[in-house]
């Protein structure tokens, strides 16, 4: 089997969407769920729906993909009551990315007061609304607001962080993470504000902020790995690791648990492939495990060797 649990949620194939990619809308995530995935995430929701940023916004490289979407997405309610009217057996999580302090609490105080008791990811690491920095690189920020969600937060909480690059950065956010009841984290956001600069016509490939956007794809593994790693080295047991970050092969997403993922999302592969990549990243993975004679994702999570 390779079937894995988060809190109370789960998921019979442990691959899901990230967050952002093929859910903004009620037909993409039905196709998600029909496919083999194990459950499907929410575009992360701001109380009031938005447009995003203008067009192109999106463009696919050979080794990955960079984005500028500025949250495009149907608004809280239209992702609760989908969560609402949808009979699944896959899990449906939640994921929130106010533009402020204060829009997250209000979001978080709806769901807090609505029937969903799923998993709530709540976005700290969205690096292209204009003007509004990463939350995730504010330390004093993340701790503002884990403490005030944790005033009447009571359901289970994940938080979607950005990539972190030095060890320092690793202590510093897991002993914040630490005094906090979290259910999980999911690592990483992607890497934010590259530029991807197309030769031929000597130009930016995306609109917003002159061509500045996040990258995901292959480009990013070794940062999702590192950073999957380095949190399982320092968060406490209870706090579960989502990894996300350039996995688009079954054998990425086996290294990625070897660093520590419970479960393992997928952005970039998904947008190049559709729904049908779950099934393949199944059937990769489990044809890896037979190969080194492993029954269940716990026989070799986290025990990545070293020297
Ligand atoms: N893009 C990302 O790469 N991460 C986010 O969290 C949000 C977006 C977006 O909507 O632009």
């Amino acid at each position: 089997s390779i079937a894995a649990t988060i809190g109370n949620e789960k998921y019979e194939y442990p691959f899901i969407n990230a967050a952002g990619v093929y859910d903004e809308t009620a037909a993409q995530m039905n196709e998600i769920l029909d496919s083999q995935a194990g459950g499907v995430t929410t575009k992360s929701a701001t109380l009031v729906s938005r447009p995003g940023n203008p067009l192109p916004r999106y463009f696919n490289t050979e080794l990955g993909s960079i984005n500028s979407m500025g949250l495009p997405n149907q608004g809280l309610d239209y992702y609760l009551n989908y969560i609402e009217e949808t009979n699944t057996d896959k899990p449906i999580d939640l994921s929130i990315s106010g533009t402020s302090m204060a829009d997250n609490l209000k979001a978080l105080k709806k769901v807090q007061s609505s029937n969903f008791n799923g998993l709530t990811e709540l976005n700290l690491s969205c690096p292209n609304v204009i003007g509004k920095p990463q939350v995730g690189y504010d330390y004093d920020a993340i701790e503002d607001t884990l403490a005030a969600v944790f005033e009447f937060f009571t359901k289970p909480l994940g938080l979607k962080l950005p990539p972190y690059f030095d060890l320092q950065q690793y202590d510093a956010v897991a002993s914040i993470l630490n005094k906090y009841p979290l259910t999980y984290i999911n690592a990483i956001n992607s890497v934010g504000n590259g530029l991807v600069v197309d030769a031929e016509t000597e130009s930016v490939v995306i609109k917003p902020k002159g061509g500045f956007g996040g990258i995901g794809g292959t480009y990013i593994k070794p940062v999702a790995l590192a950073n999957v790693r380095a949190f399982r080295q320092r968060l406490n047991p209870e706090i579960k690791i989502i990894g996300t970050g350039g996995v688009s092969t079954g054998k990425d997403a086996f290294e990625l648990i070897l660093c520590g993922a419970d479960i393992v999302e997928v952005g970039t592969i998904l947008a190049k492939e559709g729904p049908a990549v779950f099934e393949r990243l199944d059937t990769e993975l489990k044809a890896i495990m037979e190969a080194k004679g492993y029954q269940k994702l716990s026989d070799f999570r986290g025990k990545l060797k070293e020297y």
